[in-house]
């Protein structure tokens, strides 16, 4: 046992003495983790509240309808399931919920910055069941809405996925609309990336636009891994029936006992995203990235962003063994040598593939809400330039690690 809390302790020491800009990641509050570490991970609880297939529930119950209406409130909707395990069981239960096996259904590419769930053809359960058709980004990295509506035009999906994963711009919920109502479609908002950035009310809310919002809750909204579906006013007017089809696709279609832990703590994380603090924290979230994205661009590298928590950043792609591989994975790992961690990522039209792409995608979520404010983010640019120009010698990138280990010890 003790080796297993050993390595947490080693865990926590890595977390603490690097610079964390994965944007899907981010630091969850204590309350938020007792929770999820809480008694409420040994109860099964397969059913809904008042219907459960399991007896001892009924503190379970009391704690699913905290989190439901505490959802609800936060998000501004009719109807929320808070049981999804993570976003793509999410995903996979709405198309369960409103298509069926072989249906059309379009998405942004992956390497325009959309989801695997969202129609990634051959290797995905949604690119594999159903008919995928893909938009995706143009050269400046932004979907031209007028292309996509000339594509679901032609195409006639019956669900349209308006979501995305390394997309620094804003999303134009009202033309998805627009779009999905050339056809008829569903219009599925999957907003995992910016949820924190619409709870924080500083992007708009698809509220309005959507039928069906899907977020996973451990990205910007800086709670439990999980994920949720809300149900609109705008997909109830549409189908009656709709939060029951969303239920039954959740439980029994896709899943069975519900990790009540997780959902005890998305009823803690809910109530704090709906604090002034955490409205100042998404703020926050989008200064820091912009400054970021502007100090690198003073250091000399091509920024795709930013208008929210993330920018995607080319680095190159050359001819390998007669393969386009991109400098995307090697910039990154140059990086974790100088104790900053990002992920390697596709830029828009990438020539490489995802494993070796072109760029790197970077977020400031988590820094954020370590409290780093914009003269942490010039620090960061320059630091990335140095990586970038020395990648080969470790010498050089230990003594950076060196500055960014006393950087943030001098901030505790
Ligand atoms: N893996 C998530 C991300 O990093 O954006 C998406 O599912």
């Amino acid at each position: 046992m003790s080796k297993v809390f050993n390595l947490i302790d080693k865990e926590e020491k890595r977390q603490g003495s690097q610079i964390h800009l994965i944007p899907s990641e981010n630091i969850a509050s204590e309350a938020v983790r007792k929770a999820v570490g809480s008694v409420l991970a040994n109860k099964y609880a397969e059913g809904y509240a008042g219907r459960r297939y399991y007896q001892g529930n009924s503190v379970v119950d009391e704690i699913e309808n905290l989190a439901i209406e505490r959802g609800k409130k936060l998000l501004g909707v009719p109807h929320i399931n808070v049981q999804p395990y993570s976003g793509s069981p999410a995903n996979a239960a709405v198309l369960m919920a409103l298509v069926e096996p072989g249906d059309k259904i379009c998405g942004l590419k992956l390497s325009g910055g959309g989801h695997l769930t969202h129609g990634h053809p051959n290797i995905t359960f949604s690119g594999k069941y159903y008919t995928s058709v893909q938009y995706d980004v143009e050269e400046d990295g932004r979907i031209d809405y007028e292309k996509l509506g000339k594509l679901v035009k032609t195409e006639k999906p019956k669900l349209i996925w308006a979501g995305t994963t390394a997309y620094p711009f804003i999303l134009d919920w009202e033309r998805f609309r627009k779009v999905a109502d050339l056809v008829g479609a569903w219009l599925v908002a999957d907003i995992s990336h910016i949820v924190g950035l619409v709870v924080g009310a500083i992007h708009e809310s698809p509220v309005q636009w959507a039928d069906v919002i899907t977020s996973t809750t451990h990205k910007t909204l800086r709670g439990p891994r999980g994920a949720f579906i809300a149900v609109t006013e705008k997909g109830l007017q549409r189908d009656i029936d709709l939060a029951k089809k969303i239920d039954r696709a959740v439980f029994p279609g896709m899943q069975g006992g519900p990790h009540i832990n997780s959902i005890g703590a998305m009823a803690v994380a809910f109530e704090e995203a709906n604090l002034d603090e955490f409205r100042e924290y998404a703020k926050q979230i989008v200064v820091n990235a912009k400054v970021l994205a502007e100090s690198l661009r003073d250091e000399g590298f091509k920024v795709f962003g930013t208008e929210n928590h993330l920018m995607v950043v080319e680095i190159g792609n050359h001819q390998e063994d007669e393969k386009i591989v991109g400098d995307g994975k090697q910039m990154a790992v140059a990086l974790e040598k100088a104790g900053i961690i990002v992920n390697a990522n596709t830029v828009p039209h990438d020539k490489a593939g995802p494993f070796r792409p072109s760029g790197i995608r970077i977020g400031t979520p988590w820094e954020t809400t370590r409290g780093m404010k914009e003269e942490g983010m010039t620090k960061i640019a320059k630091w990335m330039a140095v990586v970038r120009d020395c990648m080969g010698d470790d010498g050089k990138l230990l003594k950076i690690r060196g500055e960014v280990e006393e950087y943030l010890t001098s901030r505790k």
